[in-house]
């Protein structure tokens, strides 16, 4: 990798880590945040929040973005890709979960609400989420 290619990726790096906040198309008055502090203190109020690893730490910069929270359904994990390279979704890697909402969160395996279901309660925080949907989820939403 060129000097200059890690210098960007540095950047994007940091930018995570401060919260990027973008809107969703189709969805004006929602917001999905790409990057997250550690810890369940980083869910924002009435946010759902997944992490790549268990304890609500994201994984590394190089892979996968590693946290992310939405207001809104999130049909897709894989298309939240922004900036390029460095953030290619979140599909099948949460393991931790946060649900700062006051609605049932339901988790699923496939896109578009489909497959295996992990359902949680209002104000539920998961450090490790059941091993049968670890890696797993690729959608959520309001249920
Ligand atoms: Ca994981």
């Amino acid at each position: 990798m060129k000097l200059s290619q890690k210098m960007t990726r540095l950047g994007l790096c940091a930018a995570a880590a401060v919260g990027l906040v973008v809107t969703v198309a189709g969805s004006a008055s929602a917001n999905t945040i790409l990057g997250l502090g550690q810890g369940a203190g980083a869910c924002p109020a009435n946010y759902v929040c997944l992490w790549s690893d268990y304890g609500y730490v994201a994984g590394g910069p190089d892979h996968k973005f590693g946290s992310i929270a939405s207001d809104q359904n999130i049909g897709d994990m894989g298309k939240l890709e922004r900036n390029g390279a460095l953030w290619d979704g979140m599909q099948d890697v949460a393991s931790s979960v946060v649900n700062n909402t006051g609605s049932s969160i339901c988790f699923y395996e496939n896109n578009w609400y489909t497959g295996l279901e992990f359902k949680i309660g209002p104000r539920e925080r998961w450090s490790s989420v059941p091993s049968w949907i670890n890696d797993k989820i690729s959608s959520f939403k309001y249920c």
